[in-house]
């Protein structure tokens, strides 16, 4: 522990390891980091309520791995609760990675506790976020003149904004691609389109002076490589300044009105909508201009990135052949009813979701109910403001009792739909934009 270089990036965490060594074991996902916290982290309520979920009492629980969630609840269907994000269905826990089922994402604007989660590495200790210290520095080798903020002054200092935002992980869909990509098994859940509040990274970035070579941004966050090696990024990735200096690209202390929650960035993020959310920096420390592309931890192919050309399943890429993810593709969730439901034969049925399609809006939504022989225009609502999902309505009617599946696809308002089965194939298994369907059995 001591041994870590005072001035590594994730200086705070290791400080309060050296003051409270057991703080970290608070934390689930704050392990492998000090070895001594690996053995009999449980506070004596958290291994109550874990023998509680696992259904009789741990008699080794000094042996258990901090942080370690039992298979009982890792491996069951039986959705393990997240502390603030319930319902979440956990796809890993080292790092933390939890996804959220479709019908919890019926809301308008998403709940935070229905926002999916996505962990590169290790979050900054909970305990040890002090929001009156937190310093943002702007510099890079393209910033005229690097200055350092503190949460207050960007509030002080610049316009504040609020726009309803989509995030998506460029991963999610990855599940249904065969042969599988290595990676978080993202089923339709990381996803979301919360309301953030903060100010434009324009505004900010402008106010340090952007230099006339300027190309691209990084950003740097407070977590840490889930290897726990200081010296190493968990993520450090960035867009080009066109991008940067959109509108709607804030540096936001606030999701729907609230602090941003700890596992989606709190105290501050940077969101760029409509691009895969890895360029949505969480536990934002620093923004760097860049005059050339971004070089940080997964800016390089493979990783969001596709290959140029299509490629048979299962190719190897080679890294010239590779472009990194910009817009995200057309698409869209059927989050009502609920999968699975039983239906009254001869009652219509409400049928509605969302569609987004990155940079650009969506123009129409179609709904089948016969496999895609035939489709039906579902009622589109306008997004509250650009780079915010859009609402989708409908109403289907069953000729007959049996099994149906309800599908939706959304049309982008340059033409594009979806695909009704998987697109292309790629290394890494992102941008899966097949259409989404629902099981209904009528009676
Ligand atoms: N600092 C930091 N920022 C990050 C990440 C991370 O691991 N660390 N993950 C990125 C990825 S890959 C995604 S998909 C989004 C997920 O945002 P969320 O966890 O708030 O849903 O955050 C992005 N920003
Ligand atoms: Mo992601």
């Amino acid at each position: 522990m001591s041994k870590l270089p005072p001035d590594a990036k994730t200086r705070g965490l290791h400080e309060l390891y050296a003051e409270d060594p057991e703080a970290a074991d608070r934390l689930v996902w704050n392990r492998e980091v000090d070895p001594v916290s690996r053995r009999g982290f449980l506070k004596r309520s958290s291994l109550l309520a874990m023998a509680a979920a696992v259904g009789g009492s741990i008699p080794f629980s000094d042996k258990m791995p901090g942080g370690l969630i039992p298979a009982a609840l890792a491996q069951s269907d039986e959705p393990f609760t997240l502390e603030g994000k319930e319902g979440l269905t956990i796809l890993n826990d080292r790092p933390i990675n939890a996804e959220t089922p479709p019908h919890l994402l019926d809301d308008d604007i998403t709940p935070a506790k229905h926002m999916f989660v996505r962990n590169n590495g290790i979050p900054p200790a909970v305990e040890n976020i002090d929001v009156d210290a937190w310093r943002l520095e702007i510099g890079g080798e393209s910033c005229e003149s690097p200055q350092s903020f503190s949460i207050a002054d960007l509030k002080e200092r610049f316009e504040h904004h609020t726009y309803q935002l989509q995030v998506e992980c460029g991963g999610n869909g990855r599940s249904e691609y065969v042969p599988s990509a290595s990676g978080n098994q993202w089923t339709t859940g990381a996803v979301a389109c919360p309301t953030f509040t903060g100010v434009r990274l324009r505004d900010v970035l402008e106010s340090c002076g952007i230099k006339e070579d300027a190309v691209y941004t990084g950003y740097y966050g407070a977590d840490a490589h889930a290897s726990g090696d200081p010296s190493k990024d968990s993520i450090s990735r960035g867009v080009p300044m066109e991008k940067a200096l959109e509108d709607e690209s804030l540096i936001a202390w606030a999701m729907n009105g609230e602090d941003i929650p700890y596992l989606n960035g709190y105290p501050l993020r940077v969101v760029c909508s409509g691009w895969p959310a890895s360029v949505s920096g969480k536990w934002l420390r620093r923004i760097v201009i860049r005059n050339q592309k971004h070089d940080g931890k997964k800016m390089a192919p493979p990783s969001y990135s596709v290959p140029k050309h299509p490629v048979a399943p299962g190719s190897t890429v080679p890294e010239e052949d590779f472009v990194t993810i910009q817009s995200m593709p057309v698409k869209s969730l059927v989050t009502f009813p609920k999968s699975g439901v039983d239906h009254a034969l001869g009652d219509a049925m409400t049928v509605r979701g969302h569609a987004w399609a990155g940079d650009l809006s969506v123009k129409a939504v179609h709904v089948s109910i016969d496999f895609g022989a035939t489709w039906q225009k579902a009622e589109l609502q306008a997004a509250p403001n650009r780079l915010a999902w859009q609402r989708w309505t409908t109403s289907v009617e069953f000729p007959e009792p049996g099994y149906y599946e309800v599908w939706a696809r959304a049309t982008d308002e340059e033409g594009r739909s979806q695909p009704m089965v998987v697109p292309g194939w790629n290394p890494k298994g992102y941008l899966n934009n097949a259409c989404h369907r629902i099981a209904i059995q009528v009676a």
